[in-house]
């Protein structure tokens, strides 16, 4: 066994304001934090575990220290398989229209990598003059927020939130330690993935003992599957493909499988750890078409084989293992021949 497991590459960026990416937050980012009386929680479009969890869990934490804290999520924009991570703390409120002259005096960003990528949909418009605070752990994340607090050796969002509500002394109440532990297990991929650190099992560790349903979060997400998810896995089965001699193997869901199957564009999530499942294979892709003419590209890494470049030379970004891009006005098959390509030159650099 490696007791000193490899650190991820090129995980300490420079920010565009000078700082460093950091495992603490600064002191300037808890005092504005603590200067918050009413947030807006907001997470990245297609919001995973973490991103609920760590939008939810804040809200919960903050709302317990008497901070009116709100989360901004548009609607119809959670898959299937996370709606139940809506009900675990029904004390937080959910907000799904936000005009420019809401009294909210702060907005709290997490688990989002770029500014684009925040979930506003068409019905969020925080206040212009409200303060932007940043708290992710994408290596890519660009600084975007007037305050920012970024540490791209967290497993997840939601460990950083766990680790600064135990640094500032709050208590965890059974409903947040539940969310923030959802947002981990999802992730590392169920404590199994390379961000699975000593560190990440110690924080779910603690949520446990404050009362995390290990159970019942294990049993939803992966233990749930409706039927519409079966039948749209049966097609990534299906359209599975291995090339590279086994080194690359990739599958796609075009706009006639996701509406077929009874999938929404917010269902696609991690069906790509099928092709990535396959023994032998350091690039596993999935392609698909949410929307006609949009193509999302979830990109993953095995063993050492990094893919945040391969997204990056397309516009996307993420983590070095786990990447994603998203490309509009192209056709599927297109964007397909173009991406396995750069895949398998970069292959025979990484
Ligand atoms: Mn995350």
């Amino acid at each position: 066994m490696e007791l000193n497991a490899p650190k991820p590459q090129n995980s300490t960026g420079s920010s565009k304001t000078g700082l460093s990416h950091s495992c603490r937050p600064q002191r300037e980012f808890l005092a504005a934090l603590a200067k918050a009386r009413k947030p807006l929680l907001l997470g990245h479009v297609t919001p995973d575990a973490d991103c609920l969890g760590s939008c939810l869990g804040l809200a919960g934490a903050l709302r317990e220290q008497g901070v009116d804290a709100r989360v901004g999520l548009p609607p119809d924009c959670v898959a299937e398989r996370l709606a139940f991570m809506l009900e675990l703390d029904t004390a937080i409120p959910i907000e799904r229209h936000v005009s420019p002259d809401s009294d909210r005096d702060s907005v709290i960003i997490l688990d989002t990598a770029t500014e684009k990528r925040i979930n506003v949909g068409s019905t969020i418009a925080p206040p212009a003059d409200a303060v932007r605070l940043n708290l992710d752990h994408h290596i890519t994340n660009t600084d975007f927020g007037a305050y920012n607090w970024v540490d791209p050796h967290a497993s997840s969002t939601c460990e950083m939130i766990a680790r600064l509500i135990q640094e500032l002394g709050w208590p965890i109440s059974p409903p947040v330690a539940s969310l923030l532990y959802a947002g981990i297990h999802g992730d590392t991929g169920g404590f199994s993935l390379p961000p699975t650190t000593a560190e990440s099992l110690q924080t779910a560790a603690d949520l446990v003992r404050a009362g995390a349903d290990v159970t019942h979060i294990g049993e939803q997400l992966c233990r749930s599957q409706g039927r519409r998810d079966f039948e749209l896995l049966r097609r990534v089965y299906d359209h599975t493909t291995v090339v590279a001699n086994g080194a690359i193997a990739y599958s796609y869901l075009t706009y006639h499988d996701i509406t077929e199957s009874g999938c929404k564009p917010e269902d696609i999530d991690d069906q790509v750890s099928i092709p990535r499942a396959l023994r032998g294979v350091r690039i596993a892709m999935l392609f698909s078409e949410g929307e006609p003419g949009v193509v999302r590209i979830n990109l993953r890494g095995e063993g050492r084989t990094t893919v945040v470049e391969l997204a990056q030379k397309f516009g996307g970004g993420g983590h070095p293992q786990s990447a994603g891009v998203r490309m509009k006005n192209k056709a599927i098959q297109d964007v397909i021949a173009t991406v396995i390509a750069a895949a398998e030159e970069h292959l025979r650099h990484h």
